[in-house]
């Protein structure tokens, strides 16, 4: 077996700096192991893009940058990535801003690419490509003759077909989806979505192996709920926790990237509800809610900025006193480990997105907690992460005063109710880290059998 070639929108850092969350955590010790490489874009696009990869060698693992120009980046990322599908795969069809530009990037960014990843893979690598930036990816090596295995994960939603159906491009999406080896999704839901997808657009036909049959040959599919590094954030909440005074009053706690996916308004609206119903609980809880900036330089972010702070603002001005503030609002990023502390020291997590892949978050807030003590987690049922965490308290993220009630039940919760819950919570996530979910997707893409359809090994 050759490397593993990790194939990604964003690089890692070339200094391994910022290598603390997500992805690169996820992936290095796999990569490290037989030499393994990184491709990605590069931090900043350039008018005069290099013709080849630019190769840094790391003590890890090695990575190759690609540039694009400016224009073409905005089109590919901003543009198609962020304007079709990232609203279109998450449900939000009105916020679809389509432009014939944007495709041809999006198409265009992944034949050069493939150009580019030809020219350094062999036939016996292993290539991973990460996420909905890049779909056509494999049918682009292919056509080059690329012989290499290649694999596919999607950390968003993928949604019904009729939903997919609103995506201009959706027949060459599924089209640009079967080439791949294996494809990963993070929950049943999307799984079922893409068999559907199959069926109905490229009549697809699900074998016993649980492998479609498509256009003569088999894909491989499969369910892979990504994960944390369970024991490094409890860890780095744990002992950040011992020189922390605790907040003054019991603390509800958000984190979310800006984006109108994860269900903020809502989320307000809920607390607002909240307060209205429970005077005794005024000037006795707060909520934090932090939440960084993201895309925005996209409209339907800048709406979702406003929305928010009008929220904020008007509860505060309802509700809050001399004294008190109902809620904090931070539109900044906090450093990874006061972001682990501040989750212990929180009563409540509150993660309510309308439609998402997995969501961290909500496993972060359990890895982070005090077993002996531990908050509660209330999180919604369109989290991917819903489908592993029942012991959670799950809402629907539309209606207010389901928030609402969840916020009481976890604020008046039991001592011995919270750790029963959260015991299982986490044990949960222990035996699913983030290792595991790597580990298993890895296991899966090296034993496809390639066969067309009639058995017969390619
Ligand atoms: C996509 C999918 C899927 C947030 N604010 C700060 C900060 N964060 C960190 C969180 C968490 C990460 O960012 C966000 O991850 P999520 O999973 O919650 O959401 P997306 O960014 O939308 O990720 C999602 C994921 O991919 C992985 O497959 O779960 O469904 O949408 O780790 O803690 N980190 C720091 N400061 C912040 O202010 N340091």
């Amino acid at each position: 077996m050759g490397r593993l070639v990790i194939i990604s929108n964003r690089a890692p850092s070339v200094d391994g700096s910022g290598d603390s969350g997500g992805l690169v955590v996820a992936l290095k010790d796999a990569l490290a192991k037989d030499g393994g490489l990184w491709i990605g874009g590069a931090p900043k696009q350039t008018d005069a893009p290099s013709p080849s990869l630019i190769f840094h060698h790391r003590q890890d693992f090695d990575i190759g940058l690609f540039e694009l120009e400016p224009k073409l980046y905005r089109d590919y990322y901003l543009g198609y990535s962020n304007s079709v599908l990232w609203p279109a795969l998450h449900g939000r069809v009105d916020l679809i801003d389509v432009q014939p530009c944007y495709a041809a990037a999006y198409r265009e960014v992944a034949g050069r690419l493939a150009r580019l990843i030809a020219e350094t893979v062999r036939d016996d690598d292993l290539i991973w490509v990460h996420d909905y930036q890049l779909i056509p990816l494999a049918h682009e090596l292919k056509a080059l003759g690329v012989k290499s295995r290649i694999g596919f994960f999607l950390h968003i939603p993928l949604p019904d077909l009729q939903t997919f159906k609103a995506i201009p491009d959706w027949r060459d999406l599924a089209r640009w989806l079967a080439d791949y080896d294996l494809i990963g999704f993070q929950t049943r839901r999307d799984l079922g979505h893409m068999i559907n997808i199959f069926r109905h657009t490229l009549r697809g036909e699900l074998r016993s192996n649980g492998n479609m049959g498509i256009a003569g040959r088999e894909v491989a599919l499969g369910c892979f709920p990504i994960s944390i590094n369970v024991d490094g954030f409890r860890r780095l909440a744990a002992e950040g926790a011992v020189n922390t005074p605790a907040p003054s009053l019991p603390r509800l706690i958000g984190v979310d990237r800006l984006d109108y996916s994860k269900g903020l308004p809502q989320r307000l609206v809920g607390y607002q509800k909240f307060l209205e119903s429970h005077a005794a609980f005024h000037g006795k809880v707060s909520l934090l809610q932090i939440a960084p900036p993201t895309r925005d330089d996209v409209d339907a972010y800048k709406a979702i900025r406003t929305e928010l702070e009008h929220l904020a603002g008007h509860i505060n001005g309802r509700f809050g006193t001399v004294d008190w503030t109902p809620v904090q609002y931070i539109h900044r990023a906090l450093p990874r480990d006061e972001l682990a502390v501040l989750f212990r020291l929180s009563r409540v997590g509150l993660v309510t997105p309308l439609f998402d892949g997995m969501n961290l978050v909500a496993k972060e807030y359990v890895a982070a907690q005090d077993a002996a003590d531990p908050g509660v987690l209330v999180l919604s049922q369109f989290a991917g992460a819903a489908e592993e965490m029942p012991e959670a308290l799950i809402v629907n993220p539309h209606d207010p005063q389901d928030i609402a009630q969840a916020i009481s039940t976890a604020l008046e919760m039991p001592l011995g109710e919270r750790i029963e819950r959260h015991d299982a919570l986490y044990s949960h996530l222990q035996d699913h880290d983030v290792d595991h979910w790597c580990a298993a997707f890895l296991k899966r893409l090296v034993s496809v059998e390639r066969l067309d359809v009639d058995g017969v090994a390619r």
